[in-house]
């Protein structure tokens, strides 16, 4: 096991370096101390090929200027807020708003768009890079100085665990995720319209236009939304059902999972390559990059709609405006933890 660390690129002439975990098996994470950034997974396909199974960029201008969140995390609260504005122990905060009227993914400058500290531990069976990010009081609207740590730990047993952990001073909300796009073909050869899912959840969010929940919580039964069984992305992208119209076909939605450590299953038959999540998050949010803007260069490929998929564990987006939602509120006794485990193996 080893951790390698080279120079990325530099924002405001601070240096922004790129690390890479690399586990005895030849599974490789790379990650950038700005925004947590996840720029490469390479595992092997079933003829033993090693590939890159998420979507990303090169060179650090282009994550500043156009990502959309890829592999970042998001912060301090993941989804979108109606209207930037809350209600919170008698008093309104007013947030930066960056997708028309609404808050999204922390706003203006969130998690996503800074440079956090790294620390690295190196042992025989695990590596961890942890990432340590003090948000202040009123950052982008929000109460409270938040403290912020993020773990990022890879295994012998090809696992890939990340850990949040955050403590704050003042009543505050937290709601993190990891805004990975996945792509199972490797190299980015495919789109994901031929990828299987499968998500022990009986229940989705609905959604309005502005993508934001109505509160409406939907059964799952009868609908392009039931993963139990497993079912392939496209199914969801030629599907009529309003719901997947209203986000320009395909899932911009919510899950709400049935366990506490519920399973979600990612697949390609293709490349034989299969990606299985853990975690302790109440919900996933499915985001199959339906708005995705064409003709960016990603390690030589051009963008498009349907190259890769997000599945954000977190607490249901816009809680703080739902109280049959779990809360995302976070006082100064209580300490945040969740953890969201991927395992990449083969089908
Ligand atoms: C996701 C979505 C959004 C958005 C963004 C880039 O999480 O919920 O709709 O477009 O990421």
């Amino acid at each position: 096991m080893k951790v390698t660390k080279k120079l990325f690129g530099e924002i405001n002439w601070e240096n922004v370096y790129e690390y890479t975990l690399k586990n005895d098996k030849g599974i490789e994470i790379s990650c950038l101390d700005y925004g947590c950034v996840i720029t490469k997974i390479v595992t092997p396909d079933r003829h033993g090929k090693y590939e890159n199974i998420v979507l990303g960029f090169e060179d650090i201008e282009s994550y500043r200027e156009k990502s959309p969140y890829f592999g970042a995390v998001v912060g301090r609260v993941a989804g979108r807020i109606k209207g930037g504005e809350f209600e919170l122990e008698g008093r309104t905060y007013t947030l930066a708003n960056n997708d028309g009227k609404n808050h999204l993914h922390g706003g203006v400058k969130g998690f996503n768009d800074v440079i956090w500290e790294a620390e690295i531990t190196e042992g025989e069976d695990e590596i961890k890079i942890e990432f340590s990010y003090t948000s202040l009081d009123g950052e982008e609207g929000y109460p409270g100085n938040l403290d912020v740590k993020v773990e990022y730990i890879l295994n012998n047993d090809n696992e890939f665990i990340i850990q949040y952990k955050a403590e704050t001073d003042k009543t505050t909300l937290f709601n993190p995720t990891n805004h990975s796009y996945f792509n199972l073909s490797g190299n980015l050869k495919r789109d994901v319209l031929e990828h299987s899912l499968k998500v022990d959840s009986s229940k989705f969010l609905e959604i309005d236009e502005e993508l934001l929940p109505t509160g409406k919580v939907l059964e799952v039964s009868d609908t392009v939304f039931d993963f139990r069984k497993g079912r392939k992305i496209k199914e969801g992208v030629s599907s009529n059902y309003i719901q997947n119209k209203i986000v320009g076909q395909g899932y911009d939605h919510t899950f709400i999972l049935n366990s506490n450590n519920s399973e979600i299953l990612l697949w390609d038959e293709e490349s034989g390559r299969k990606l299985v999540m853990n975690t302790d998050a109440p919900a996933v949010v499915l985001y199959t990059s339906n708005q995705l803007e064409e003709g960016m260069d990603l390690y030589g490929v051009s963008s498009r709609s349907y190259l890769g998929l997000c599945l954000e564990t977190q607490i249901p987006p816009d809680a703080i405006h739902h109280e049959s939602f779990p809360d995302c509120i976070l006082r100064p006794e209580e300490i945040f933890i969740s953890r969201t485990k991927y395992t990449f193996s083969l089908e």
